[in-house]
């Protein structure tokens, strides 16, 4: 396998708004980044992930951009950014910018543009229709509730919107508009970024009969059309051409977020002969435990199922493609509080999830207060919530469907993406250390138990588990290039698996469960040496393992 920095490195991910807020106006902000930038480092992080920071309304906190050149009044200026770059390069790491192609907001120049009937080139650049019926001009549900169309009285047509309202869909199709974001990659490119995470982008074709989804819930105005839109037609196309048009020519590093992709669909995006994406984001384990009416609805965690995924992934993409690692970003609720115990087990599980993810092969993801062992946030009161999809939810599902509230408070506690946005916990101090003025969402309460100070004052915390998991990924080729092979398949509640590279093999096991598991593996040629545990040791042997409650272990073997 071609070895490249990109498959080495370890990506943090900032979302900016709820990091550090320099400035005291209760939102996080590119100087307050800059301050923690030696934490990162001391961390081990290589890549630091910028959520977008781009001019924006925020109806969904920046993925709905109105000026790709310009920075969020919000989080400072240009300059500062240009200072932030620079501390990131400084200290030998490199920066990564969220780049969102599916749509614009409404208040983005090119939309207000398309607005203008008549021989309009911006026109063409949204999707514009007209109505069918008196209503919409298909039956699609966005993502986030309610139709996918929206009337404009301006514009006397609808438009398309897979996200939020204000969020209209781009029309790829458009030479124009291709022509538009590579120039805007360009510029940042030029500007010093050395990698992007693509927003949502195997959305980009539509099918151009806009035809209607079949309907699920029969008497339902709208249906899920997600099905009809991922890796639309022609959508390989638009990544070779964006690929010879911008990525060939920097020395720069891309993953695509993409959800509803199988394995074998995202070997065809990140397969390097193809020359399109260099990595991909997906979603097939992380909707494990989703229900048959989607993310809202929970299904207990199954491992098998989720190991199968993972393991189908690892063994579809070895020596061809590559993936990202994760189990917590920005849009998923904290695993600890998720799949694993975030009361009595919260500091073995999370130390566990790392082990278990990390190990993999690919490039491991860390989103912001993972690496201390946050947890999930319970606001009783709707009002305390800020995501436009929880806000969405609850207005369809209280208001309109008359669910009870308490019923669809228990699912907002399970799934909102405001269980990862409250502000990062840094001290024990006033709004956790976040800053000087309450926060635009409220801090978790635990924030005196669990926050950075607490973490660095006691070597077995979560933080130093992560800068020990990531000093060995500097130390031992085996994990980033190893082979990956699933051991114990048929076990229900250990996810174990060895990775081989030339003399040196990995092997990792970790327990899933809160109960002690009895675990047997075959005698490795060599004496094992025990890299890595979350609990004290011990000397069983391989052969006779006894694993306490969320145990992790890593041993090495040199053949
Ligand atoms: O169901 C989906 C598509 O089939 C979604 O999971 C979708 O792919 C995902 O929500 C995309 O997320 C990203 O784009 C959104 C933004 O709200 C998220 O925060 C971002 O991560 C719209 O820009």
């Amino acid at each position: 396998m071609k070895k490249t920095w990109w498959k080495e490195a370890v990506i943090y991910q900032v979302y900016p708004r709820s990091f550090r807020d320099s400035d005291g106006d209760g939102i996080g902000d590119l100087k307050g980044i800059e301050e923690k930038l030696d934490y990162l480092k001391e961390l081990g992080a290589d890549v630091i992930w910028l959520g977008p920071v781009y001019k924006s309304p925020n109806d969904d906190y920046g993925y709905d951009v109105s000026d790709y050149y310009q920075i969020m009044d919000e989080f400072g200026s240009m300059d500062d950014w240009v200072s932030l770059c620079d501390g990131i390069h400084r200290r030998g790491m490199k920066i990564m910018m969220d780049i969102i192609f599916n749509h614009t907001s409404d208040e983005h120049a090119w939309f207000r543009a398309s607005k203008a009937p008549g021989d309009n080139p911006y026109r063409d650049y949204y999707y514009w229709r007209e109505g069918r019926s008196g209503g919409e001009p298909n039956n699609w549900e966005s993502f986030f509730g309610g139709s996918a169309w929206k009337y404009d009285e301006e514009a006397r047509a609808y438009y398309l919107h897979l996200f939020s309202t204000k969020q209209p869909d781009l029309n790829w199709s458009n030479e124009g508009l291709r022509q538009e974001m590579y120039n805007m990659m360009r510029f940042w490119l030029d500007k010093g970024v050395d990698a992007f995470r693509l927003d949502a982008v195997n959305l980009l074709v539509k099918p151009p009969e806009l035809q209607d989804a079949e309907l699920l819930v029969p008497g339902h105005p709208y249906a899920p059309c997600g099905h009809l839109i991922v890796n639309g037609e022609g959508i390989h196309d638009i990544f070779q051409e964006m690929n010879s048009e911008v990525f060939s020519r920097y020395p720069m590093f891309t993953v695509a977020e993409m959800a509803g992709v199988s394995a074998e669909e995202g070997l065809l995006y990140t397969d390097s002969f193809r020359k399109e994406l260099d990595s991909i984001i997906c979603f097939e384990h992380m909707d494990v435990d989703n229900g048959p009416s989607g993310r809202w609805e929970s299904v207990p965690f199954s491992l098998p199922a989720f190991r199968q995924i993972l393991s189908h992934w690892q063994h579809m993409l070895q020596g061809k493609g590559w993936t990202g690692l994760y189990l917590n970003n920005h849009d998923q609720p904290r695993v600890v509080s998720r799949w694993g115990n975030d009361s009595r087990y919260r500091v073995e599980s999370a130390k566990m999830f790392a082990t278990c993810i990390q190990m993999l092969q690919g490039s491991p993801y860390i989103y912001q207060g993972e690496e201390i062992g946050m947890t999930n946030i319970r606001f009783d009161d709707i009002h305390d919530y800020r995501d436009v999809e929880t806000l969405n939810f609850y207005k369809i599902e209280y208001e309109i469907k008359g669910r009870s509230h308490e019923e669809v408070m228990r699912d907002i506690h399970l799934r909102s993406r405001d269980n990862a946005r409250t502000p990062m916990q840094w001290d024990d101090s006033t709004y956790a250390g976040f800053g000087d003025a309450k926060p635009w969402i409220n801090v978790n309460p635990n924030y005196k138990e669990v926050n950075v100070k607490n973490a660095l004052a006691d070597p077995d915390s979560v933080l130093h588990y992560y800068r020990e998991l990531i000093r060995l990924r500097k130390q031992h080729e085996v994990i980033v290039y190893g082979d990956f092979n699933l051991l114990l398949e048929e076990h229900s509640d250990i996810f174990a698996y060895q990775r081989t590279l030339h003399k040196e093999m990995l092997i990792v096991i970790t327990n899933f469960s809160e109960q002690e598991q009895a675990v047997s593996l075959d005698a490795p040629a060599s004496e094992p040496i025990l890299l890595l545990s979350n609990y004290p040791s011990t000397d069983d042997p391989l052969e006779s393992l006894c694993l306490r409650p969320f145990e992790a272990r890593v041993y090495l073997v040199q053949k």
